[in-house]
């Protein structure tokens, strides 16, 4: 509760020094400043209007679930913008809580962007804001709750309270002949003394007994971690919804997003490859056929499936209960029937660089370490989480850094877990995967494996407060968060 007061401490405070925004005019030019700049309060409908309020989910066959979300449905309906082009939001909450709408992945003043940290407005415990945003960058973003949920598994991104954002781009997207949005999201989280089973990516012995040896230098076992009972695309456990209909030669463009609280997921379409064609919205430099796709939380990957092997087949995740218990969902070719077919993919690490350039030329004019560590929080309790051996602290003056200016960010992560790192209001470009130089791969998330590096270049592009954090919701409400302040 602590948080959410501070939250609308903040509303009152902003609401008097960004005025701009509630009075922001109908101009619709397009520009960075449109948010804070025009005269004349906008009336009428607004062009986006989100309702925060309790939604019955139908997830499963007589199983319906109880959540949040946005206007009515889990998820929300797709919001599609205009690259540039000024929008009126209206954000209502129905809720008894304040609440933070985060339009994540976009380039937008800290004032609209939805973070308590960046000082943003929240909308009040069944109030009403309204404000303009002016969508950029083109492609895949989504917009969530950034309210912190701590101990609390109903509150923040563990709620339905997400949605896809499309925005359109100025130019040609590609060639497609269907456009298919696929949200994954776990429903009902508990609370499990260990790891629920193996995490993506961090299986390594090595990374295992070094965690063990930590562990027993401390004298501290792993606190709690999340485990699910249901597990959503679209909302529907796999074979409860409506199947993706395709045709024999078709290209579907499918968007993917993977908007879990706390799950990095692989998902696989037997039979299919996928060609990546942007990651978190962005086109990548060389796009690539992979057999499975992996999305650290908040990750979205857009692809292009060419519909050539007709019949009825599960596209899910290739952790058996977790697809058992819902994550997936039936592609159903024309004229075809039958059991939905399932097919184990082979076994290879994800690699972002092979979507990249060759190495990056370019030089940074600072380059900023930051270690991600963890205290174990032992039985029954919560893990910390720190960066350069501190925990969030909403007290220290923020990390400064100068609009324009290229940053490396080297992302050290010294423990066993697989860390969706993200940071707001920016694009960053990976420049070092494990130890492979790349460039051009435009990110807003990238997922650091257990005791991986990963080094990211950053040119902030809008002066402001910019959160940076782990995007796994408990690893984030425990302190595993740092504060940029751009001038
Ligand atoms: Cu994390």
């Amino acid at each position: 509760m602590t948080n959410v007061r501070h939250t609308r401490r903040e509303f009152l405070a902003g609401a008097g020094a960004i005025s701009g925004v509630f009075l922001g005019g109908c101009d619709r030019s397009p520009g960075p400043s449109g948010a804070a700049s025009g005269t004349a309060a906008p009336s009428g409908p607004a062009d986006v209007t989100l309702r925060i309020g309790t939604v019955l989910a139908d997830i499963a066959k007589e199983h319906t679930i109880s959540t949040q979300g946005y206007n009515g449905s889990v998820p929300g309906p797709v919001v599609r913008l205009r690259e540039g082009v000024g929008v009126t939001v209206d954000l209502f909450n129905d809720t008894d809580t304040p609440e933070l709408v985060h339009w994540h992945g976009q380039i937008i003043p800290a004032a609209v962007d939805g973070a308590a940290e960046e000082r943003s407005l929240a909308v009040p415990a069944h109030g009403h804001l309204r404000y303009q945003l002016t969508p950029q960058p083109a492609g895949a973003r989504f917009v969530h709750t950034h309210v912190m949920a701590m101990s609390d598994v109903n509150r923040g991104t563990y709620t339905g309270q997400f949605a896809f954002v499309y925005i359109e781009p100025k130019n040609n997207p590609g060639r497609y002949d269907q456009e298919v949005f696929l949200a994954t999201h776990e429903f009902e989280p508990f609370f499990g003394a260990e790891e629920m089973e193996e995490e993506t990516g961090s299986e390594s012995e090595a990374a295992e007994h070094k965690e063990r040896e930590a562990r027993e230098q401390q004298g501290k076992a792993n606190g709690w971690e999340i485990g699910y009972q249901r597990f959503t695309i679209n909302g529907k456990c796999l074979g409860y919804g409506e199947p993706v209909r395709v045709k024999e030669g078709q290209r579907v463009l499918f968007h993917i997003l993977n908007a879990s609280a706390t799950e990095n997921i692989q998902l696989a379409l037997p039979g299919h490859q996928f060609q990546v064609v942007a990651l978190d919205g962005n086109p990548v430099p060389r796009p690539q056929m992979v057999d499975v796709l992996e999305l650290g939380t908040a990750e979205r990957i857009s692809a292009v499936v060419e519909m050539k092997t007709p019949g009825v087949w599960i596209l899910g995740t290739p952790k058996d209960d977790d697809r058992k218990n819902g994550m997936g969902i039936v592609i159903e070719y024309a004229n075809k029937t039958g059991s939905p077919r399932w097919v184990k993919p082979q076994k290879k690490p994800w690699d972002y660089t092979i979507f990249g350039g060759p190495a990056s030329t370019q030089s940074p004019i600072q380059t900023i370490p930051l270690v991600f560590g963890k205290i174990n929080g032992g039985q029954g309790g919560f893990n910390r989480w720190t960066i350069n051996g501190k925990g969030f602290d909403e007290n220290a003056a923020p990390t400064m850094l100068q609009k324009g200016r290229r940053y490396r960010l080297v992302l050290d992560n010294q423990t066993d877990d697989a860390h969706p790192i993200h940071l707001h209001r920016n694009s960053f470009e990976l420049t070092n995967v494990e130890g492979k130089a790349t460039s051009g791969i435009l990110k807003d998330v990238v997922l650091v494996k257990g005791y991986k590096k990963v080094e990211v270049d950053v040119t902030p592009a809008m002066d402001g407060l910019t959160l940076f954090h782990c995007h796994q919701q408990l690893h984030m409400d425990y302190g595993f968060k740092l504060l940029f302040n751009v001038v």
